[in-house]
């Protein structure tokens, strides 16, 4: 064998053992998580509640963060809106304070929404907070600064679909999983890019949630070497995407969008098949995202607790979102209500952090939480008799309490029901938790 076929074979060796351990590199990241990966993923069930927070240069035009697309916005005319985001007012103690007072223990924010514009500095594009507008600071960076002191978790979503870069080509037609027009692999390595800054300049961030896959739904995404990517640069990191599918391999967490998991009234969860990671579902507290100055349908305290024990009912966390106003304030419509769910937190929460769902499907009254020997009853409409029964098998009840003002519940137990007789209502007609301890 002449010298130089000798040296081709090696290289060509190498080459082959090189893609073979990227390729199982891969596959172990998707398939086999790292503990690291599986310790994330148990706190952050734990975690029950989260604040989304979607803010960006439309929140200028006080009409959502579609509103670019929605109103036709050549992208030449919207970028001019970076030369006048200048939030002054934004205060990231006063953010995390009101994630936390609410009771919620981690904020996923918009790191970069459809409009491409990155709400952080990023040497990927110069369509960002600090090189493009006057505002010149970068507010992720405060607020991961803030959320680490707090010990709330921060979180980037960070969207896949992009209206304005050619390389995207928005509109293209896709043939062979990659647009006509553009420059998709540039594209890929655009967000490999910004992935990198995001998760090397901001290390405390502990997760990733996608978004917008769906606009291009026979793309080849490379997601396999997206998501290797993220768990190389740091195994903790839960990757998400609300691809309103089921979970892909590699993803940490599936994502629901206005509905629990299981319902479709929404629209979007038509072919989400509900996958064995941990869940999220996201909802807004009026009708909007981003800041909408004219939607005064705000959700009731009420409607938004009872989306919050439902979603724990089924084993899904609750990512509540706000829209931040321009200036950086946050309406106080939304201060508001959030205060009133925090004063239902502090006396309710160990009935939502911490448990496990789906012990018992929906019952007339209500759902039920579950933690160790304990079961909370979480009855969300009181039958008028105040009896509330319960499926219950091979369990015997010791105690059964009012969650607000430990007031003993009297109770009787069949052989497989309980029956609460709930005489004394709590002071919470929101939703009145029961604890029930059973025997070990
Ligand atoms: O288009 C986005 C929308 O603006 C918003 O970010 C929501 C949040 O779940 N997700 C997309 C729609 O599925």
């Amino acid at each position: 064998m002449g010298k130089a076929i000798f040296i081709r074979l090696n290289v060509l060796l190498v080459l082959l053992l090189l893609i073979s351990s990227t390729v199982s590199a891969q596959t172990d990241v998707a398939d086999r998580p790292a503990a690291a990966q599986l310790k994330a993923r148990q706190q952050f069930m734990d975690m029950k509640f989260g604040l989304f927070i979607h803010w960006g240069i439309y929140s200028i035009l006080g009409d959502g963060e579609w509103v670019m697309h929605s109103r036709k916005i050549p992208y030449i005319n919207y970028k001019r809106l970076a030369d006048f985001f200048n939030p002054q007012d934004f205060n990231a103690k006063e953010w995390v304070a009101l994630a936390k007072n609410t009771g919620m223990k981690y904020i996923t924010i918009t790191s970069r929404h459809h409009d491409g514009f990155s709400m952080y500095p990023s040497k990927a594009s110069a369509y960002n907070i600090v090189d493009g507008t006057p505002y010149k600071k970068d507010p992720l960076m405060e607020l991961a600064k803030e959320c680490e002191k707090e010990g709330i978790e921060l979180r980037f979503y960070y969207s896949l679909l992009d209206w304005g870069r050619d390389d995207y080509a928005f509109g293209s037609e896709i043939r062979d999983g990659k647009p006509v027009k553009g420059d998709w692999e540039g594209y890929i390595r655009f967000m490999k890019t910004q992935l990198t800054e995001l998760i090397t300049n901001y290390p405390s961030v502990k997760g990733i949630w996608f978004d917008g896959e769906w606009d291009r739904k026979t793309a080849d995404w490379h997601l396999d070497e997206i998501y290797a990517l993220i768990h190389r640069l740091n195994p903790a990191i839960m990757i998400g995407n609300n691809h309103h599918l089921a979970p892909k391999p590699g993803e940490d967490f599936q994502l629901f969008e206005k509905d629990l998991p299981g319902n479709n009234s929404a629209g979007f969860s038509a072919e989400a098949k509900i996958g064995k990671i941990p869940l999220e579902t996201c909802e807004t507290m009026n009708g909007s995202w981003g800041f909408n100055i004219n939607d005064r349908k705000y959700k009731s305290v009420k409607e938004l607790i009872h989306y919050l024990v439902n979603a724990a009912g089924k084993d899904a966390n609750f990512l509540l979102n706000i829209g931040p106003m321009p200036n950086g304030k946050i309406q106080p419509e939304f201060t508001d209500t959030l205060a009133k769910i925090g004063d239902w937190m502090k006396i309710n929460g160990e009935s939502i952090y911490g448990t496990r769902g789906n012990v018992l499907a929906q019952q007339p009254w209500g759902v039920v939480t579950a933690k160790d020997n304990v079961w909370y009853i979480h009855v969300l409409k009181m039958p008028a008799d105040r009896k509330v029964t319960i499926p219950v098998v091979n369990k015997k009840v010791k105690h059964a309490e009012l969650l607000d003002g430990n007031v003993k519940v009297n109770f009787r137990q069949y052989k497989d029901t309980v029956t609460l007789l709930i005489e004394k209502a709590g002071t919470d007609s929101i939703d009145d938790v029961v604890k029930l301890n059973f025997n070990l």
